[in-house]
């Protein structure tokens, strides 16, 4: 082949401007965000530090310990729940203590995608918030149906009878059959529940953190009656063996741990919720922190204290029921009160964990619509109200949505797949902007960041790998939805493709 002549040029001509155009592609994906490019707040600032904690505590506690309990202990862990509790709030502490250095140096709405820009480029800032959706919109779905699920059986409990057609997923997974429809129509109470809560997520964030705090209390109070009532009934017996022999693959020993602590991670999963509420924050710098690793810490404290009581009450084989505490509970015919006031609060405690999701992902949506990456609508802030009116009502809308149509068991592990990923970005980020701008003015810093970073990271990693396969298939066809839609709008339309502000954008 001649290797000159105008078809010659003409090839190099389209070589070299195909190799230009991947230059700029790779560019724009790896562009960064300013670190002073947080948004002036357009939200009310009305949190202080006892609001945030509570806030926290508010995603934390719900369906994770009033409901997959049972299933991590009788199937995977026996008594070592406990070990794989703390093995989760291991992970979760280290990840919390990277996100109380990024929300209080970035006190913006966006979380782990906010702090992903900074660090990482805009490429993976935008998968971050893509799986932030996995975690914030698709957990609140899910949360609905163990709301309805608890409502529906404590309705039953006083003589009211709501048919499985109006409160039952209309499909379900099956074991080797896949998805099939189970004849019922719509999941009405967990549509209902995500509604009524958008509406006041829409009306205003100060009503919002004070129906929080006022659900936060009634399920603490109810989980410290249930430890303090349990631990006079604990039977020593019931802890042996702590760890059982190992059955197969997840099945007890030390892989069973470890995959009942990938379970109960969803348990911890919300702490993050709280660095969305950052321009809603009276003091972020100090607040952040404290709102952020104190829920974490209470509700650690919590669960290792309700996972020892309840392996120590009943034989963990018995306890693969869907209200384990309520279950444990009524075998002690003493305790027969507590069993329906446990039901309460677990009913308090989702709605909160659907409240703080709610809140958490609209904000989430209006930073990266500030940011050019979603369409403006989803920016706007209701001019009476002053929160972000149109995000926070597509984020109910889908939510009430999914959580009408599909079972927990569809929704569950992807939720936990989108939440460890940004775990992991947000513990590697910090690592990276200590080295990129040491200068920055940080209120809060991770101690022994290089150890307490890496650890995080490979604790993140190591319950991402024990997820199961078919939740890695499913996560990898969501990642591949949100590549085709950030090259379809967001990289086109980002706010850093306009010249303007192409002047200002620098590595810091
Ligand atoms: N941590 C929350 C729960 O357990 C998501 O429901």
């Amino acid at each position: 082949m001649p290797r000159s002549g105008p078809s010659y040029r003409s090839t190099l001509r389209s070589k070299t401007n195909k190799q230009r155009l991947e230059r700029t592609v790779a560019m724009s994906i790896l562009r960064t965000q300013s670190v002073h490019a947080s948004h002036t707040s357009v939200l009310r600032r009305a949190l202080g530090p006892g609001a945030l904690i509570a806030l926290g505590i508010g995603a934390i506690i719900g369906t994770g310990i009033f409901v997959l309990t049972g299933l991590a202990a009788a199937q995977h862990a026996g008594p070592a729940l406990v070990v794989s509790f703390i093995m989760a709030g291991f992970a979760c502490g280290m990840a919390g203590l990277c996100y109380a250095e990024f929300a209080a140096m970035i006190p913006v709405s966006g979380s782990a995608y906010s702090y992903s820009y900074a660090t990482l480029g805009e490429g993976v800032a935008w998968l971050v918030g893509w799986l932030l959706v996995l975690e914030y919109l698709f957990a609140a779905a899910t949360v609905s149906v163990g709301w309805s699920g608890y409502v529906v059986s404590l309705l039953r409990q006083i003589g009211v009878h709501l048919p499985d057609t109006i409160s039952q997923s209309p499909f379900t997974r099956v074991e080797g059959r896949g998805i099939i429809a189970t004849g019922a129509i719509l999941n009405v109470p967990a549509v209902l529940v995500v509604a009524v809560i958008t509406a006041m997520c829409y009306s205003g964030i100060k009503q919002s953190a004070n129906f929080n705090t006022a659900v936060v209390t009634i399920k603490v109070i109810v989980i410290v009656l249930f430890i303090v009532f349990g631990v006079s009934c604990i039977n020593v017996a019931n802890w042996h063996p702590f760890i059982p022999p190992n059955e197969g693959p997840g099945r007890y020993g030390w892989d069973g741990v470890g995959q009942a602590a990938a379970i109960v991670f969803f348990a911890y999963l919300g702490f993050d919720a709280v660095s969305t509420a950052a321009q809603e924050a009276s003091n972020p710098q100090r607040d952040m922190p404290i709102g952020i690793l104190g829920s974490l810490i209470v509700c650690t404290i919590l669960y290792i204290a309700v996972s020892a009581v309840l392996t120590g009450m009943v034989r963990y084989t018995e306890l693969n029921v869907s209200a384990p505490i309520a279950y444990t509970l009524d075998q002690y015919p003493s305790l027969g009160w507590l069993s329906f006031l446990i039901k309460i609060g677990a009913v308090a405690g989702m709605t909160s964990v659907i409240l703080v999701m709610i809140l958490a992902q609209s904000r989430i949506f209006l930073t990266m619509s500030q940011d050019g990456l979603l369409p403006g609508a989803f920016s706007r802030v209701h001019p009476n109200f002053q929160t972000p009116g149109f995000s926070t009502l597509v984020t109910g809308t889908v939510a009430a949505f999914v959580g009408g149509l599909l079972p927990v068991n569809i929704l569950g592990e992807l939720v936990s797949f989108g939440t460890l990923t940004a775990f992991l970005v947000v513990c590697i980020g910090v690592l990276i902007l200590r080295k990129t701008r040491p200068d920055l003015k940080r209120p809060f810093r991770v101690p022994a960041a290089p150890v307490i970073c890496t650890l995080g990271a490979l604790s993140c990693g190591y319950l991402i790998y024990m997820l199961p396969t078919d939740t890695w298939i499913r996560a990898a066809v969501w990642t591949l939805i949100g590549v085709t839609i950030y090259s379809l709008y967001g990289y086109k339309h980002s706010v850093l493709n306009r010249p303007v502000v192409r002047k200002t954008v620098s590595r810091g």
